[in-house]
């Protein structure tokens, strides 16, 4: 980012997955003060827009099989939104919401740009959230945004604004994954995705990883975005996510490495997700995501 104002956009959406509390996680972030402690940190930044889907997840019961229409709709809300917040000179900074949101958001970093080059993407995250409603074993939409914005899967989020695909995948890198089934692996590696999981991290050391990544994501595209999933962390320090897995990054080296990218011109947009306030233990989850914010802005 250059010297943009900072739009902190809440997308309170959890009808992506089983357990739908990540919908309290953007009014979580807010109500803790994170707001203040970007401000005490000379980050100008403010809360722009908060997105909440049609009704709220306690409100109605809704299957995973019938929350298509529900995740569909706010993704399209969440797109205009991102797409504004870049057509005003702001930097987006998205805050799920479950990863589902994902479609909505870089749907409108798209469009939102001013470029005819393709977007690039690194997806920070213990999962590759890549499966179609074919492969995918539970049917939740967050485990399917990678792919839809490859353009596969059902045409209301691989399509959700534009008829071509938003990522092409030699624009786009897999850093952290651990936790993963055959179909989605699948799917990503036949069209070449270059996806760093855990154990190559941890072996060679992250640095080295996010080095490579952001070379492929900038080579002949428009910037990249980052896409965080809280869960890359390892559960000891963010405890409070939607799906946690053992054995992940450790915070202080990831946000001593993302600090190397703070305010990188080639960096388009944010989205941090998947936060779950009922899991979180001693607000660590909560400082965690101040603190990603804190690096990068
Ligand atoms: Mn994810």
């Amino acid at each position: 980012m250059e010297n943009r104002p900072v739009f902190l956009i809440g997308a309170s959406q959890g009808f992506g997955a089983q357990v739908r509390a990540c919908e309290e996680g953007p009014d979580a972030l807010f109500d803790g003060g994170l707001i203040d402690f970007l401000q005490r940190n000379n980050i100008l930044a403010h809360k722009w827009k908060q997105l909440y889907p049609e009704y709220r997840a306690n409100e109605r019961e809704v299957a995973l099989c019938d929350a298509l229409p529900i995740v569909t709709r706010f993704n399209q809300e969440l797109a205009v939104a991102v797409e504004e917040a870049l057509s005003k000179k702001a930097f987006p900074v998205i805050l799920g919401g479950d990863h589902s949101i994902a479609v909505g958001s870089w749907n409108g970093v798209k469009n939102g740009l001013d470029s005819q080059l393709p977007l690039g993407l690194i997806w920070i995250d213990a999962h590759m959230d890549a499966h179609t409603p074919e492969t995918s074993p539970s049917g939740a939409w967050h485990g399917m945004p990678l792919a839809a914005l490859l353009g596969h899967g059902p045409n209301e989020l691989s399509r959700l604004t534009r008829e071509d695909p938003i990522l092409h995948p030699e624009h786009l890198c897999i850093v952290g994954a651990r936790s993963y089934e055959e179909g989605e692996h699948l799917l990503l590696k036949e069209r070449g995705v270059r996806i760093f999981l855990q154990e190559e991290v941890a072996e060679r050391g992250l640095h080295s990883i996010m080095e490579e990544a952001i070379e492929i994501v900038s080579k002949n595209t428009a910037g990249y975005g980052l896409s965080i999933d809280l869960d890359v962390l390892d559960p000891a320090e963010a405890p409070g996510v939607g799906s946690p897995e053992a054995d992940g990054l450790q915070k202080a080296v990831l946000l001593e490495v993302l600090t190397l990218y703070k305010r990188d011109p080639n960096l388009k947009a944010i989205e941090l997700v998947e936060y779950n306030p009922h899991h979180d233990h001693e607000n660590k989850t909560y400082a965690a995501a101040c603190d990603l914010l804190a690096c990068l802005l």
